[in-house]
């Protein structure tokens, strides 16, 4: 990574626009976009970073839509994200999993092209033990043929529709990976220039890694294929490392570059598993799949689910290929009773 001599250097704008040879969202009206949520993950960032001096860690004092409490940074980041992507021009519905209805900026087709979903603050309940969190966002198009007057209607679309996805992982460097479904490429901030800046291009996950992360204190309640693959993952021949940090993107981050499994499975307390389709499994699908990983439900492809809720949450096995056909191989078969 070059970042002193200018003429080297790519950040992930420029290099989006590179890509438009094979990309036909690759516009400088996408990048424009794409430079919201730059900007506004570069904020976040910085308040993360400054969070204890600021006096802006704890809860807000409110929970959410869904039921969970809310920290004062989760509110910092999902109004930056609203001010970084609400004067974009070519947003048309922007999607949070802090707020229960989308915000319309525009619904003509020209302008409002395109949806923006996102966490704006995954894992937020570790802020407070200085343990690495993230955002995560998913770009949809608007789909012409949906014209309903409830915008929640026109949100609800499968994650194979994404046009763009990713996240930012806030750790010992702020680092930015995204797909435009032309692979997946990563960037790191470097805070002297205040950019990404291009760290790898082109990032496979390795096909197998024999490492799994679920909160086990869970596994009583699991379907008893997944407490099967477990027992079967611990024993010495098979070799496997339990690694779990209780953030979806560091997690997820670390799968990517190690290999392995992630897996929240459904519980008694949530049958449908904690995580949410549209701002968590489908944007990490998007990007798995494209480094050569994979994600199912359980049942199905995760991209291939058609979500019927906003807030949808769904069970997500998501890693290494062979690590998520692994612990397939232990429950029924689509179509069987679970
Ligand atoms: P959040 O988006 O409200 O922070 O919740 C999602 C988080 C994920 O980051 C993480 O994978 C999961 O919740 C951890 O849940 P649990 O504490 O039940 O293991
Ligand atoms: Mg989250």
């Amino acid at each position: 990574m070059q970042t002193t001599d200018t003429q080297f250097i790519t950040t992930v704008e420029r290099h989006f626009l590179e890509g438009k040879r094979h990309n036909p969202h690759a516009t400088s009206e996408f990048s424009w976009l794409l430079s919201g949520i730059t900007l506004a993950t570069k904020i976040i960032a910085s308040q993360i970073q400054r969070a204890g001096l600021l006096e802006i860690v704890g809860e807000a004092g409110r929970v959410n839509v869904q039921g969970e409490e809310v920290q004062k940074l989760d509110e910092i980041a999902n109004n930056t994200l609203i001010r970084c992507l609400g004067y974009r021009g070519n947003v048309g519905l922007l999607v949070s999993e802090e707020d229960d209805e989308p915000h319309v900026l525009s619904d003509q087709p020209d302008s409002g092209k395109y949806i923006v979903l996102f966490d704006p603050l995954d894992g937020s309940s570790n802020i407070n033990a200085n343990v690495n969190i993230g955002t995560i966002f998913s770009i949809m198009e608007r789909d012409p043929n949906c014209t309903s007057p409830d915008m929640k209607a026109r949100v609800l679309q499968p994650g194979y529709r994404q046009v763009a996805a990713g996240y930012v992982v806030y750790g010992s460097s702020t680092v930015l990976a995204y797909t435009s479904g032309h692979g997946v490429n990563m960037f790191t901030l470097d805070p002297s220039i205040g950019a990404f800046v291009l760290a790898q291009e082109n990032i496979r996950m390795p096909a197998e890694g024999k490492i799994y992360s679920v909160n086990e204190a869970n596994s009583r309640q699991f379907p008893e294929g997944y407490q099967q693959y477990l027992d079967w993952a611990k024993t010495e021949e098979a070799g496997y490392s339990s690694r779990y940090i209780g953030s979806l993107v560091a997690d997820f981050h670390r799968t990517l570059i190690r290999g392995g499994v992630f897996l929240y499975p459904p519980t008694h307390k949530s049958p449908n598993g904690k995580l949410r389709l549209l701002y968590e499994a489908n944007p990490l699908a998007f990007v798995a799949e494209q480094a050569g990983g994979m994600a199912s439900d359980g049942r199905q492809r995760i991209m291939d689910k058609q979500p019927v809720q906003m807030h949808e949450r769904t069970p997500l096995i998501l890693g290494s290929k062979a690590e998520v056909e692994k612990v397939l191989s232990f429950l029924p078969p689509a179509g069987a009773a679970h």
